[in-house]
This record gives C-alpha cells, sequence and structure tokens, in this order.
C-alpha cells in the first residue's frame, strides 16, 4: 500500500515537473510522456474540418514566418473542433505521437490555445518534438494586461506585438486605459475637440503633439485582438481623472484649480450626463466587448471645487446625498444605470464597492492591495472581481533593488512575487472563488515615455503574470519555471524587446524616463 502510494506520488511528481520544464509558457495542467518524436519541417500537412479550418489557416501562415529545418515532416498536424466533447472553458489536448499531431479543443480559443502551445514547442525544439500529451486549461478566464496610453502613447505597431506575445501566452484580455489626464487618445466623432484639442500633450510634455487612435485604428486593434482570442476592454475614466476631456469641452468640467484643474466632471449638470452618453454610445460601437471600464478611482484627488460650488452643494442637499462623497456615488450608480440601459456591464476600480451599485450591473478591479478589505467586502456584497492589487502586479513599480525609477510600496515587484500570487490573498477568497474572474497585470506609465522603457518594464514579469493566471495550483513550480525563463528570453530578443534580464540584473542600462522623477514612495 505505501509502495504504491509513493509510486502514484512519484508520477504525479514526474507529470507536473515534465510539464513544467518543457519550453511551455504558461505551464500546462498536465503532460504524459510517449515514446519517439516527431519532426515539423518541409511538406507538413494540415488536416482540419469546419471551424476548425480557421486555426488550421492561421497555424500554417504562422508556420511561413518561422524557420523550419529542411528535414522532412513526420506526417499530418489535424486540428479537431469537438464542441460535444464539453471540455472546460478554453481548456485544449495536444497528443503528439511520431507519425501524427492531434490538437483538440471543445471551443474555437481552446483549439487556438492548443496551436500556440504547438507553435512554442516547434520554436522552442527547433522542430523536433517528443512524443508526449498534453492536457490543458486555464485556472481564470481573465487573463489581462492594461495599458495606460494616455500619460504616454505608444502607438499600433506595439500594440500589435503586445497583442502577439500575449496570444502567444494564452493572454485573453486588453485592458486599454485611453483617457486621464495627460490625454485623451479615442477619436469621438461627434465630440472632435476631445482629440484635437484633448489628445494635445502627454506625462512629461503637456504640449506634445496630439496623439490617438482613429476610429479606423480601434477597429483595427479590436479585429487583431480577436483573431487571437484576446478581447479588448477600454476605459474611460470618469468622474475622476477626466482633465483632458474637460480642457477640452470645459461646460462638463468639475472645475478645480491648478494641478486639480478640470480633474472631474461636473457631477450636476444634465449636460454631463448627456456627454457621456453620447461618447459611450461611440465607444460601444467600437468595442464588442460586454465590459465597459469607467474608472472611478482618486477623485478626491482633484474635487475640491464639489465643496465650494453653489450649484454643487445644492444639489446635495436637494438629492439627500449627505456630502460629495454621497454625490461620487451617486454619480457612480448612474453611469452603471446608464452603461446597463446600453446592453454593457461597467467595471470600475474598487472604489465602486462602497458606491450601492448592484453587484449585477458591475464588476470591481481590486488595486488598494493595503485595503485587502475592499477586496473582502467586494466579495461578501456579491461583486464578481478581477485582481490587479498594486503589489505585486502594477508594472510601474520597479522590479529590482538596483533600479532607479520606478514605483515602491514598501519594497517593490520583482517577478517571484507576481508568480506566486494570488497565493498571499487565497485564504481571502475562500467560498468566493465563483467571483474571482481572475487577474491582470496594470502598467501605469507616467515613468515611462518609450517603448524601450516600457519593454523593459513589461517583460518578463508578463510571462509570470499569464503563469499565475493560467496554469493551476499544482502544475506550479517556482523554480522550473525560472529555469525555463531563459527561453523564452531568447524569444523575445528575436522580437528585439529590450527587456529586464533577472539572472543578470546589472547587465543591462535601466531605461530611465525624462523626468527621471526617481523613486517614488508609498502613494
Ligand atoms: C493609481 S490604479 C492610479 C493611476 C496611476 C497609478 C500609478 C488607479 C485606479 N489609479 O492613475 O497611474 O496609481 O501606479
Amino acid at each position: 500500500m505505501k509502495t504504491q502510494i509513493q509510486l502514484i506520488l512519484l508520477f504525479a511528481f514526474l507529470s507536473t515537473s515534465l510539464g513544467a520544464q518543457m519550453p511551455l509558457f504558461p505551464t500546462p495542467a498536465k503532460t504524459m510522456q510517449g515514446k519517439g518524436s516527431f519532426v515539423v519541417g518541409n511538406n507538413l500537412s494540415i488536416e482540419a474540418q469546419g471551424d476548425a479550418q480557421k486555426i488550421a489557416d492561421q497555424f500554417s501562415q504562422n508556420l511561413k514566418e518561422m524557420h523550419l529545418s529542411d528535414a522532412a515532416s513526420s506526417g499530418t498536424v489535424h486540428f479537431k473542433l469537438n464542441k460535444e466533447k464539453a471540455m472546460a472553458p478554453e481548456a485544449y489536448s495536444l497528443q503528439i505521437t511520431s507519425s501524427a499531431i492531434q490538437a483538440e479543443a471543445s471551443s474555437i480559443s481552446g483549439l487556438f490555445y492548443a496551436k500556440e502551445a504547438l507553435l512554442q514547442l516547434i520554436r522552442f525544439n527547433k522542430g523536433s518534438l517528443n512524443a508526449c500529451r498534453i492536457e490543458d486549461q486555464p485556472r481564470y478566464g481573465w487573463r489581462g494586461f492594461m495599458l495606460d496610453e494616455s500619460r504616454h502613447f505608444f502607438g499600433k505597431e506595439k500594440v500589435k506585438q503586445y497583442l502577439d506575445i500575449m496570444a502567444s501566452l494564452r493572454m485573453n484580455i486588453f485592458h486599454w486605459h485611453l483617457t486621464d489626464e495627460p490625454g485623451w487618445r479615442i477619436e469621438i466623432k461627434r465630440y472632435p475637440k476631445l482629440t484635437t484639442v484633448g489628445g494635445i500633450g502627454n506625462w512629461h510634455d503637456p504640449k506634445a503633439p496630439a496623439t490617438y487612435y482613429t476610429q479606423e485604428d480601434i477597429k483595427e486593434i479590436v479585429a487583431y485582438a480577436a483573431e487571437r482570442q484576446i478581447t479588448v476592454i477600454p476605459e474611460f475614466d470618469m468622474p475622476g481623472h477626466a482633465t483632458a476631456v474637460c480642457r477640452a469641452y470645459p461646460e462638463v468640467s468639475g472645475g478645480g484649480e491648478g494641478r486639480w484643474q478640470h480633474f472631474t466632471f461636473h457631477p450636476c449638470k444634465e449636460e454631463t450626463y448627456e456627454f457621456i452618453s453620447h461618447v459611450l454610445d461611440e465607444i460601444i460601437t467600437l468595442f464588442p466587448s460586454p465590459y465597459i471600464h469607467i474608472g472611478g478611482d482618486e477623485v478626491h484627488y482633484g474635487n475640491q471645487s464639489w465643496f465650494t460650488d453653489p450649484e454643487i452643494q445644492q444639489f446635495i442637499q436637494e438629492k439627500k446625498l449627505v456630502n460629495e462623497v454621497g454625490l461620487e456615488h451617486y454619480f457612480i450608480r448612474r453611469i452603471a444605470d446608464m452603461v446597463a440601459s446600453k446592453g454593457k456591464t461597467i467595471i470600475g476600480w474598487d472604489e465602486i464597492v462602497d458606491a450601492g451599485v448592484s453587484p449585477s450591473k458591475a464588476v470591481v478591479m481590486w488595486w488598494r492591495h493595503d485595503r485587502q478589505y475592499q477586496l473582502v467586502k467586494a466579495l461578501e456584497q456579491g461583486f464578481r472581481v478581477i485582481m490587479t492589487p498594486r503589489r505585486p502586479l502594477y508594472g510601474d513599480f520597479v522590479q529590482y533593488g538596483g533600479h532607479a525609477v520606478g514605483r515602491l510600496w514598501n519594497g517593490y515587484n520583482p517577478i517571484e512575487d507576481i508568480y506566486r500570487f494570488p497565493d498571499n490573498v487565497i485564504h481571502l477568497m475562500k467560498n468566493y472563488e465563483d467571483q474571482i474572474m481572475g487577474m491582470q497585470m496594470s502598467m501605469w506609465t507616467e515613468r515611462i515615455a518609450d517603448p524601450k522603457r516600457l519593454d523593459f518594464m513589461v517583460f518578463p514579469r508578463l510571462v509570470a503574470v499569464a503563469e499565475s493566471a493560467w496554469t493551476l495550483p499544482k502544475a506550479k513550480e517556482s523554480s522550473l519555471f525560472m529555469k525555463k525563463l531563459p527561453r523564452f528570453l531568447e524569444f523575445l530578443d528575436t522580437k528585439g524587446i529590450y527587456y529586464f534580464n533577472p539572472f543578470a540584473p546589472d547587465m543591462r542600462p535601466e531605461p530611465t524616463s525624462p523626468e527621471k522623477e526617481d523613486l517614488l514612495q508609498n502613494g
């Protein structure tokens, strides 16, 4: 009996460690070794039926962009979409023998991930694949990356490059932070000044020429993402962080002075709500996602005029909102209803937990790592939650003690901490697992002005985010992940990405930001 248990444990360990050692990012749930190997080289035949053909076509296109060996291929790759099989959402299997490869899933997204896993094996093994069977499924349905292009604008080509890498890492959400203080970045036909005026400037240069995405650009990115099974979630931040809008259309501004002038919308004017409704109509037409992120964070930073504006004070009294916080919550409830009436659901930063919105109308993004009770409160109230706590999931935090630019908060965000997440908060989610949609890395760009520094802050930490979001806990093993990570770094080299190398942290100069603002502590 004892030896049997020992044997079972040994096999369990071997299958986990085999999966963890194969050059797959993220590590799959289950891997079993077979006999022999399959060569992907010349004249590979690829077969598929029905809807699976789309994935097979993508695969043959992807192979054309790779440098394969001249050796003859061993046989056929079959892509099979088996809708009756009822596998877990996004799950797939990959069977490699010496004569055939079969990729199978019961959803298109699952089949897409089988294809991506296969491409990684071909790439990292130079076309010679050991026979094996992989059965894989994600831990979370929300595996996201957020990019702030208001503070600094990076443009279409960078976004597409990141979408490619995200797809390879089986990440499925691109949260696009397109509006904030320095700049508005989406063309809205009804309000052209949003881009001609609101698009001017960035975090370090308020006079920088207008940069933004046209509606055609947005459609192109959304379609590009969809082909890679990625949903794009737009963020229109309100009632705070609205400076760029209010600069362009002062009639909807909530006032303010100096550094905080125009930071908020005017929360009482009907005109404000009409304006927001019209903007949302265009945003909703551009983004097919079921969710619209409406921000909702840090209103108190710049709502000083709310305390003195007689119109606002009278409104608080009339509507019995008690105070300015009550007014903020009124605003959020109205926007949640407005978005719901347009057939979409809001996502908001964790401040919205206190706004009295029905959990059926909102999803919460937990970001304040120092307020774990906000996560607990959201779950207790029945909200669905996406986790992106500053520590360890904000990409603008330092990743190595020797770095001179970036954020700190009683420490920083090394790749190992990301890999371990969400272990440190898992006890808080007990009995609420179904409400946890997943997690994302959020890349704020106040101190990231160019693509080189952006790459350096994103990579390789994004690989750990992908694994934390995808890989089931029983298949995760930090030391094995770090052991295989250099293969991914080589892949980043081929893409010309300037990443931080955690194995040789002092080798490459850290790209700095124009302000050289150094380390920002707690706040
Ligand atoms: C907090 S996260 C913010 C952002 C900043 C970020 C910098 C959130 C909801 N608000 O506006 O860019 O910190 O780390």
